[in-house]
């Protein structure tokens, strides 16, 4: 029993490629015809969520009222993509808890901290080493790996084309397309 709609989302850090992901995921999306939102850290934590820190309980929040915000656009149809760090095993628990497990993909998009910060596209990394930014994923607060991913893509040793083709298997199993 497919749906018409889910919550695909990309767990990773900082620099790891989520946002990337899950854009061009969308773009494939759109070739099929569907009704798409891509949910990240550039549209909620400069808005809805511009009261929440980078602490554990800020990060909890945050990801909550995401799952909350996914629910809605799910149950008006939308395909959502989001794209966060969300980096403990019990907050994306609770995420597709909120959402329900049938309507939920988890993508972990691995890289490891030494290849993030050797990107380092925005200078962040640069920046926690300095102690400039606290509490940073990877350098000053942890990352705990996905348990149970749907998929793992990895983004040093992968393509983009051939992580969205995987993404895309993964989606096709749970998506009427
Ligand atoms: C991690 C931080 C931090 C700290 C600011 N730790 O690469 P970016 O810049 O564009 O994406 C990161 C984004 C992470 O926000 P999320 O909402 O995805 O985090 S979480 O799911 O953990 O709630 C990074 C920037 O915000 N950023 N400070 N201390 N990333």
């Amino acid at each position: 029993n497919k749906h018409n709609s889910l919550l695909i989302w990309f767990t990773g850090l900082s620099g790891s490629g989520k946002s990337t992901l899950a854009n061009q995921v969308e773009v494939a999306l759109h070739e099929h015809g569907l009704r798409t939102y891509v949910l990240d850290g550039d549209n909620i934590r400069r808005g809805l969520n511009t009261d929440l820190d980078f602490t554990p309980e800020g990060r909890k929040e945050n990801l909550r009222r995401i799952a909350e915000t996914a629910k809605l656009f799910i149950d008006a149809g939308v395909v959502t993509l989001a794209a966060f760090i969300s980096p403990l095993q019990k907050d994306r628990e609770n995420i597709k808890q909120i959402v329900g497990e049938d309507n939920f993909i988890e993508i972990y998009v691995k890289a490891s901290v030494e290849a993030c910060e050797k990107r380092d596209v925005k200078g962040l990394y640069q920046k926690a080493r300095d102690g400039e930014i606290k509490n940073f994923t990877g350098i000053s607060a942890p990352y705990e790996e996905p348990k149970n991913p749907d998929v793992v893509v990895n983004s040093e040793k992968q393509t983009i084309a051939e992580s969205i083709q995987i993404i895309m298997d993964q989606i096709k199993t749970k998506l009427e397309l």
